[in-house]
């Protein structure tokens, strides 16, 4: 075996020469990587006593991509592209021996390959959109030759990479390897193309073709999900041009616009958040190797919409559940709910019905809260009130076993409080997911005065094994997420009282990309949220228009008026209603322009976190980044408000938030961080 460079090894093995790369942690195509395969593809070619080549890879997986460290810097020579070209050029077959995954710049080097062989568990993608960009190695010109039009479009502009079984069905890979062994595999692969002769197929000489509907009509089934996109309207131009162009003019195509995204803002922020993912993981002061407690049954309290979706996340990733409500038919209707929520996804192809009723088997639905004395995890899911919960963790303290870990879902309430009714503060911590909890990435993990680490670091790894995006938060009123939306929610009804209409300051909020704004969302979660008609005076407009049985969705009428398919439109008699209040509070409305309903709705909630981070309640930006992606639906191509700030320019963010102090001081003082980084030029992220 002969080391090309540090990353790179040739071992020749009888007439075929095994080109390995080997650069942990997921063999990103470095430029050393770049290098030595082309100096393992021309001394294999080279030597007369080689007749076929196999491209392999060390380690867990095969080549995950370009090396994303790499962007932003120099590029160095050689180009993946001219890397992938020696491949197909070469005269002596090249076969790709794929386990883990092959993505992004991976499979567009085992594209250049004449054959791909693949372990079934292998995965391969695009996922380049993920990051704002496409792929820039051939990617687009190729893939389409191989899987067709429609299969490469949904993969190129969803970045899901597809499983190798249905990878071999698409010709993606010319086939299946023994789980343990694909290089042995490859290698009699190899020689058998060899003696048998078979041709070096080269993708780039495939023919692909479409008619321009496929792509009108693709555009048109996913404009809602592209909204404000580019990278996926990029990949369909390159796919596009995989079907109109010979395959070197489309080549040059998607070059061209693949150093467009890559030199645009929407791609910075969406390769900082793949980073901002990682680094929330990351709990500073916890030492390496911090041990976790085993978790192997969990107990939820309330099996509301909350406590049901919780224990869906727990149930899915095969992890029996204890659910305890203390009322019998909200028992019976939580566990309906979720069994209707597993046949619903069941019924849209994403969910076997085995699948379901395996799920469902692991629920034990109880009304004792002695039946989660065993369980190493209990989430209490209950009201919003501080006592109900109080009361439930003396309770528990009581009840569960020593070592299980207690915590809160709660959305706001001092966790430490809660903490303090039990004789073990340390094992109390918060878990705030958020609504629908079965779907919404987001889980706030609440670290208490006294949370000990390996609570923090069990929860945590727990959070990753049932797909969540964690992030850590410290006791404070509404943590991180609920905090800072307070801010965008007070500035939105004082923007109403003097001249906005709801509408408004929805369009200008969901125009910035987020999925909806204020208005339409407390019609979708619902107005009577903690009213209620004994005590309502009628005052405030939440009161009139829930006195009106105008409660939102549910009633057909908020904000908005609905129709059965929850289509919207303005309402007269909250414009009635709107106008009344402003005359009621002696406001003289006045025209307020889309510029600053934007600026009043985001940048006080920027300056929130500013706090928060000076608070130390975040221990980074970019986790309140990953709070307002993954729990808010804030557009990834604006990278969250931190990362948002420092592209406006934290100067100006200032300079706004000072000028709206005209109007209140306390409500828009800048905080000090703010005033500091914005004085030293400085910025937030990284
Ligand atoms: N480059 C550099 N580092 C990477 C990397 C990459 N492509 N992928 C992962 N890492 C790091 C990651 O930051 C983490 O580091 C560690 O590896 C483990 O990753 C030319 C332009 C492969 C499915 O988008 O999807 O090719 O935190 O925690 O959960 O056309 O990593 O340990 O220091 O995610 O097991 C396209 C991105 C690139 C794939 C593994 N490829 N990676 O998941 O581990 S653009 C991608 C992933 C491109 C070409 C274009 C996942 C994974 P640290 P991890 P994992």
């Amino acid at each position: 075996m002969t080391a090309l460079n540090d990353v790179t090894t040739l071992e020749i093995d009888g007439d075929i020469a095994v080109l390995t790369v080997n650069n942990p942690p997921v063999n990103a195509l470095s430029a050393a990587v770049r290098r030595g395969i082309v100096l393992g593809i021309e001394q294999a070619i080279a030597d007369a006593a080689v007749k076929g080549i196999v491209l392999a890879c060390a380690g867990r997986t095969f080549i995950a991509g370009a090396d994303i460290t790499e962007f932003g810097k120099p590029p160095e020579e050689p180009w993946l592209d001219a890397v992938i070209r020696i491949i197909e050029a070469s005269p002596k077959v090249v076969v790709a021996a794929i386990h883990g995954t092959a993505l992004g710049g991976g499979l567009e080097t085992a594209l250049g390959c004449h054959y791909r062989v693949a372990v079934p568990s292998a995965k391969l993608g695009l996922p380049e959109v993920r990051l704002g960009l496409l792929p820039g190695a051939g990617g687009t010109q190729r893939l389409p030759r191989v899987v067709g039009v429609e299969q490469a479009l949904v993969m190129v502009t969803s970045g899901t990479p597809i499983g190798a079984t249905l990878a071999a069905e698409k010709g993606l890979i010319d086939a299946l390897a023994p789980e343990d062994d694909v290089l042995a595999f490859a290698v009699a692969f190899a020689r058998k193309v060899v003696a048998d002769g078979m041709p070096l197929k080269k993708v780039r000489d495939l023919r692909v073709s479409a008619e321009p509907a496929v792509f009108a009509a693709f555009r048109r089934a996913n404009a809602r999900k592209f909204r404000g996109f580019d990278a996926p309207e990029y990949n369909i131009r390159c796919i596009e041009a995989a079907v109109s162009q010979p395959f070197d003019e489309g080549l040059a195509t998607e070059r061209g616009l693949f150093m467009q995204l890559m030199s645009g803002v929407q791609s910075r922020a969406q390769q900082y958040l793949f980073f901002a993912e990682r680094a929330a993981q990351k709990i500073p002061d916890l030492p390496a190797g911090t041990a976790t407690r085993p978790v192997r049954k969990v107990g939820v309290i309330g099996a509301g919409t909350m406590g049901g979706g919780i224990s869906m996340n727990f149930l899915s990733a095969g992890l029996p559940v204890t659910i305890v409500e203390a009322n019998e038919k909200a028992l019976e209707r939580g566990v309906g709910v979720m069994r209707g929520n597993y046949e619903n996804t069941a019924k849209k192809g994403r969910l076997t019905m085995e699948a379901v009723e395996r799920n469902m088997s692991l629920l034990t639905p109880s009304m004792s809260l002695h039946d989660l004395a065993d369980c190493d995890l209990v989430i209490e899911a209950v009201f919003e009130n501080m006592q109900i919960k109080k009361d439930i963790f003396e309770k528990l303290d009581g009840i569960v076993k020593q070592g299980a870990i207690l915590a809160s879902n709660t959305s706001y309430l001092d966790v430490d409080e809660i903490a303090a009714v039990t004789s073990r503060p340390q094992d109390v911590c918060g878990m705030h997911f958020f609504s629908p909890a079965n779907v919404m990435r987001l889980l706030e993990v609440v670290r208490g005065a006294k949370t000990s680490p390996d609570v923090l670091e069990t929860v945590m790894q727990l959070a990753r094994k049932i797909g969540k995006a964690a992030v850590v938060a410290g006791v404070c009123h509404g943590f991180i997420g609920n905090r800072m939306l307070e801010l965008r929610q007070r500035e939105a009804n004082k923007l109403i009282l003097e001249g906005a209409m709801p509408w408004d300051v929805d369009r200008v909020i969901y125009d910035f990309g987020f999925p909806m704004g204020p208005f339409q969302m407390a019609d979708l979660a619902g107005l009577d949220i903690g009213w209620s008609a004994d005590t309502s005076k009628g005052v405030t407009l939440r009161d009139q228009l829930c006195e009106r049985d105008r409660r939102g969705q549910k009633t057909r009428c908020g904000f908005y008026d609905y129709t059965e398919k929850r289509e919207h439109t303005p309402s007269p008699i909250v414009e009635d209603l709107v106008l009344k209040q402003s005359a009621a509070h002696g406001v003289t409305r006045r025209q307020i322009g889309d510029q600053e309903i934007l600026e009043r709705c985001i940048y006080p909630m920027i300056n929130e976190g500013a706090l928060i981070l000076e608070e130390g309640k975040a221990y980074r930006a970019s986790d309140i980044d990953m709070v307002w992606l993954t729990g808010y639906g804030f557009p990834a191509y604006r990278g969250g408000p931190m990362f948002y700030a420092d592209t406006v320019g934290l100067k100006t963010v200032l300079g706004k938030l000072r000028e709206f102090q005209a109007m209140s001081e306390a409500d828009f003082r800048p905080a000090p961080l703010l005033v500091r980084l914005a004085e030293a030029g400085g910025k937030f992220t990284k």
